[in-house]
């Protein structure tokens, strides 16, 4: 029996039929996808690369090696903790909140070396999103790392969880005790690996849950396709409850025995100071959201205005610098352009989803077309399908694109297939039949079009999805926390354009009579309930909400009313 395979949920009779098509299908692509290969963990490549240094973070260097054995410590403590004798968690979940730092990647092994799930939390939820987080899971144990022990144990304590603290020094916990690993990874294929909690359009946020064999796709792909090598220096600036900071940034570097340097939190003065710096090692490979870009852009400007400094930093990023990749929001032409100028570097844009990894990459060597996303990686297989109909516009894979006659640039669904694509949904048999085809295609929810040998991505089918620093926000989500504001009787939540965020969340407002509110009473309102990414930083007040004859808030007017476009 695979670990997976005692579910939790009761699937309807359409997701077991989807869920029945999906095994088929995925079985038969790993038969078929040339790239994967031996099922191995991330972990299990560690041990031969030695004393490499794998993490540079603010308490310095990390050896594979060590990194290995604090692993294998903390994982022998969670199977002690949960008294599991076998050592083998059988897919039970592990939740752990963990600074930006190498203790990240010691809880994420831990959780897999005993057979466990990973469920990463974000250090900017509040409790209340954390207790979500670790519940929906249900999560047997919590690790925290030593600056949120004071957060995650009274959050154990209240729901009846054992809660173990990784030390400040790693080497701490390296001990005898350690935990037996399985001497053949070979059948972990289909064995859960991580869940990712992401918004939609219904509902509270939901978990895809990512299997080894998909998370090694998605590494896999990206290694050959971005020639990723043991020489390579990333700088990692993302959190790391996504896909982009998870595996394109941290999982990446340490599947070819890289070097991730990484920085607690996002700063564009000290990722320049990086970025420059002629300190061992030298970063080589950076990657960020469009608004780190437009970010770095301002601090440049602001700060190295002297002619011989520019000339400096061109030279040094144009030499040492082998790969500069956007993604997780569109990347406006202007920054592209302005990021050229500075650095030397036409962005490499491609797109991914926490659902799928990444489906679409412009080329490493070759020309990169600004506003395109490329075309899919290996193993991925993408089609475009015209809306309201079974009409199939573009149908592609590595090897080339088809499309229909006539069809040319027009637009339609993007969706995807291929071995990086999740499992399902946790607990949620619905969800996840409707988030595929009969025939097994995710549904992206992006609109996209085929268009001179590339894709392009048009933007998203729902208003109620925005993108705001490259974080997914649902609309109906932050309308949820908002409607319990005591002064609050109505509110519409949209996605304003805005150039450095890609979109800005924009409350439009109706109030109790007699009451006022302005947008920083607001915000500090909103802090204590909300990850401070989805909170307002727009505020519109209305007399009375504008709705149609059917009493529905037409949010599309409610931009171009408040937001019209500019001719
Ligand atoms: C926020 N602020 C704004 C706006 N938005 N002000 C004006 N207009 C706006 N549109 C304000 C906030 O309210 C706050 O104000 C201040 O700016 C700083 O906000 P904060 O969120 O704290 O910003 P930050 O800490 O500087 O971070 C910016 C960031 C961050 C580094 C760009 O958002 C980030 O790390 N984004 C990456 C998200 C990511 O990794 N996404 C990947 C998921 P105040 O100070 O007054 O409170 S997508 C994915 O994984 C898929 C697979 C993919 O394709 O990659
Ligand atoms: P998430 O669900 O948080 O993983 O975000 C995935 C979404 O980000 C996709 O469905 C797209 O809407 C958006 N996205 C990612 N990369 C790009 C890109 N290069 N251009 C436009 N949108 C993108």
């Amino acid at each position: 029996m695979s670990f997976w395979s005692c579910s939790h949920c009761k699937a309807g009779r359409r997701a077991l039929k989807w869920l029945l098509g999906n095994v088929v299908h995925r079985r038969a692509l790993h038969k078929t996808s040339p790239a994967l290969g031996r099922i191995a963990p991330v972990f299990s490549r560690a041990p031969a690369y030695g004393d490499s240094v794998a993490i540079m973070d603010h308490s310095g260097s990390h050896t594979y090696s060590s990194l290995y054995k604090s692993s294998k410590s903390l994982a022998g403590l969670i199977t002690k903790a949960l008294a599991c004798q076998s050592g083998d968690l059988k897919g039970e979940r592990i939740s752990f909140l963990c600074a930006n730092d190498a203790s990240y990647t010691v809880a994420q092994w831990a959780s897999w070396m005993c057979g466990g799930i990973s469920v990463p939390l974000y250090r900017k939820h509040p409790l209340n999103e954390l207790e979500y987080v670790v519940s929906d899971s249900q999560s047997s144990l919590l690790v925290a790392g030593e600056p949120f022990i004071d957060t995650l144990e009274p959050l154990a304590q209240k729901l009846g969880l054992p809660c173990l603290q990784i030390p400040t020094t790693l080497d701490a916990l390296q001990s005898e005790d350690t935990q037996m690993l399985p001497e053949d990874v070979s059948d972990w294929a289909e064995r859960p690996a991580m869940l990712i909690y992401t918004s939609g359009t219904t509902g509270r946020p939901k978990a895809a849950l990512h299997t080894h064999s998909s998370l090694q796709a998605m590494v896999q792909g990206l290694v050959s396709e971005w020639a990723w090598s043991r020489d390579d220096v990333i700088l990692h600036t993302l959190p790391l409850h996504h896909v982009h900071g998870i595996v394109n940034k941290l999982m990446c570097p340490l599947w070819v025995g890289a070097t991730c340097v990484m920085l607690p939190e996002f700063s564009a003065q000290k990722v320049w100071e990086q970025l420059i710096s002629s300190k061992s090692p030298m970063v080589n490979v950076f990657m960020a959201v469009p608004t780190i870009y437009s970010k770095l852009i301002e601090y440049y400007d602001q700060h190295f205005t002297q002619p011989q400094v520019q000339d400096f930093i061109r030279a040094v990023c144009k030499e040492r610098i082998r790969l500069m990749v956007s993604g997780s929001a569109a990347l406006p032409q202007p920054v592209l352009e302005r990021w050229a100028e500075i650095t030397g570097h036409v962005l490499l844009e491609r797109y991914g989803m926490t659902e799928i990894g990444m489906a679409l990459s412009n080329p490493l060597k070759g020309p990169r077309v600004p506003g395109a996303v490329g075309v899919p990686l290996p193993g991925v297989e993408v089609r475009i399908l015209m809306a309201n109909s079974s009409t199939v516009i573009a149908e592609g894979n590595r090897k080339g694109t088809q499309v229909k006659a006539g069809l040319e640039g027009k637009e339609g669904e993007l969706l995807v297939r291929g071995s990086s694509v999740f499992q399902k949904y946790w607990n949620k048999p619905q969800e996840t039949a409707d988030a595929f085809t009969e025939d097994g295609w995710f549904k992206t929810g992006d609109t996209a079009l085929y268009r001179d040998g590339m894709y392009w991505i048009m933007g998203r089918t729902s208003v109620d999805i925005i993108k705001s620093g490259g974080y997914k926000i649902s609309a109906l989500e932050v309308e949820r926390h908002l409607l319990a504001h005591p002064d609050i009787t109505d509110v519409a939540v949209i996605g304003a354009p805005d150039a450095v965020w890609g979109q800005k969340v924009t409350a439009v407002v109706e109030l109790r009579n007699g009451t006022s509110m302005s947008l920083s009473t607001l915000k500090a309102w909103a802090r204590e309930h909300m990850a401070s990414y989805t909170i307002p930083t727009g505020l519109i007040l209305v007399e009375n909400m504008p709705r149609n004859p059917m009493g529905k808030v037409n949010k599309k007017e409610l931009l171009s009313r408040f937001f019209p476009p500019r001719v």
